[in-house]
C-alpha cells in the first residue's frame, strides 16, 4: 500500500490545450518576423511534436524538412534567439487571451490543495510560460500552489528522458510510488515511467493515437460531475470523473 503524497502535472496538452493555437502560432509569427518561409501547419505541427522542446523542435524541422535551408554558422545561437522571441510572443498571447484549463483541472487541484496533497510540475516548456499560464488561466497566485516547478532547460535531456521527473522527485524528497504523474503524450508517459512514477493520461487530438503502455488509466479528460470522461483504457468502476479517491484506488490496485 503506498500513500499518495503528491501530484505531478505536465503542462502543455495536460493543464490546457496550448499547442495548436498558441505555441504553434507563436512559432509561425516569429518565423514570419524573421522573413523565414517556415510555416508549421496544424498537421505538420503534430509530426513535429514528436520532438519536445521548442529549440530542439526547430532543429528537427530543419534537419528533417528543410535540408535546402542555408544554415548560418552559428545555427544554435540563431535558434536560441528565435526561441526567445517565440517565448515572448507566446507569453503576450496568453496575457491577451488566456487559454482555458482542460476539464477537471481546476477541480482536482482544489481537492488536492484542500486535502494537503503536495503539487508539482514537470514540463519541457520554459518556466516563464508555465507561470504565465498558471496566473492567467488558473489564479493570480497559482504559481505558489506548486511547491516544485521543474521546467525547460534545467535538464540536459528533455522528455521522453526521465530527467525532469527525477528532478521533481528530488526537489519533493519523495519516492516515485508516493506520487502520481498526469500527462497527455507518449513522450510524457515515457518520461514519468522512466522515473518509475505511476501515470494517468488525458489524451488530446494530437496524442490520442500514441502508445500509452503502462498507464494506470487513459481517459479523454479528467472529467467533471456534469461532464463525464470517456475511458480509453483502465478500470474506474463507476466513476465518471477523476478525483483523489479514484487516484488512490488506481495507485493501490
Ligand atoms: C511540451 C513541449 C514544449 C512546447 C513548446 O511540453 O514539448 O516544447 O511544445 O514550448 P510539456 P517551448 O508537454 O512537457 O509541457 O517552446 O517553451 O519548448
Ligand atoms: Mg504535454
Amino acid at each position: 500500500m503506498s500513500e499518495l503524497k503528491a501530484l505531478i502535472f505536465d503542462v502543455d496538452g495536460t493543464l490546457a490545450e496550448t499547442e495548436r493555437d498558441a505555441h504553434r502560432v507563436a512559432f509561425n509569427e516569429t518565423f514570419a518576423e524573421y522573413h523565414l518561409d517556415w510555416d508549421w501547419s496544424v498537421e505538420l505541427y503534430g509530426e513535429l511534436l514528436a520532438v519536445t522542446g521548442g529549440k530542439e523542435r526547430i532543429k528537427f524541422y530543419l534537419d528533417r524538412y528543410r535540408p535546402d535551408y542555408l544554415r548560418p554558422s552559428n545555427l544554435d545561437a540563431f535558434i536560441a534567439e528565435l526561441h526567445q522571441k517565440k517565448t515572448a510572443r507566446y507569453n503576450a498571447m496568453l496575457v491577451n487571451q488566456p487559454i482555458p484549463l482542460r476539464p477537471g483541472v481546476r477541480r482536482l487541484l482544489a481537492e488536492a490543495r484542500q486535502e494537503g496533497l503536495r503539487l508539482a510540475i514537470a514540463t519541457t516548456t520554459s518556466l516563464q510560460n508555465v507561470i504565465t499560464l498558471l496566473e492567467g488561466s488558473l489564479d493570480p497566485a497559482a504559481a505558489h500552489w506548486f511547491e516544485v516547478i521543474a521546467a525547460g532547460d534545467i535538464v540536459a535531456a528533455k522528455k521522453p528522458a526521465p530527467d525532469i521527473y527525477h528532478q521533481a522527485l528530488k526537489a519533493l524528497g519523495l519516492k516515485p510510488t508516493q506520487c502520481l504523474a498526469i500527462e497527455d503524450s507518449g513522450n510524457g508517459i515515457r518520461s514519468a515511467l522512466g522515473a518509475h512514477i505511476p501515470t494517468i493520461i488525458t489524451v488530446n487530438d494530437y496524442t490520442r493515437h500514441e502508445d500509452f503502455t503502462g498507464a494506470l488509466l487513459v481517459v479523454d479528460h479528467l472529467g467533471e460531475p456534469e461532464q463525464p470522461f470517456t475511458v480509453l483504457s483502465g478500470n474506474v468502476d463507476n466513476a465518471s470523473y477523476i478525483n483523489l479517491a479514484l487516484l488512490r484506488r488506481l495507485l493501490n490496485n
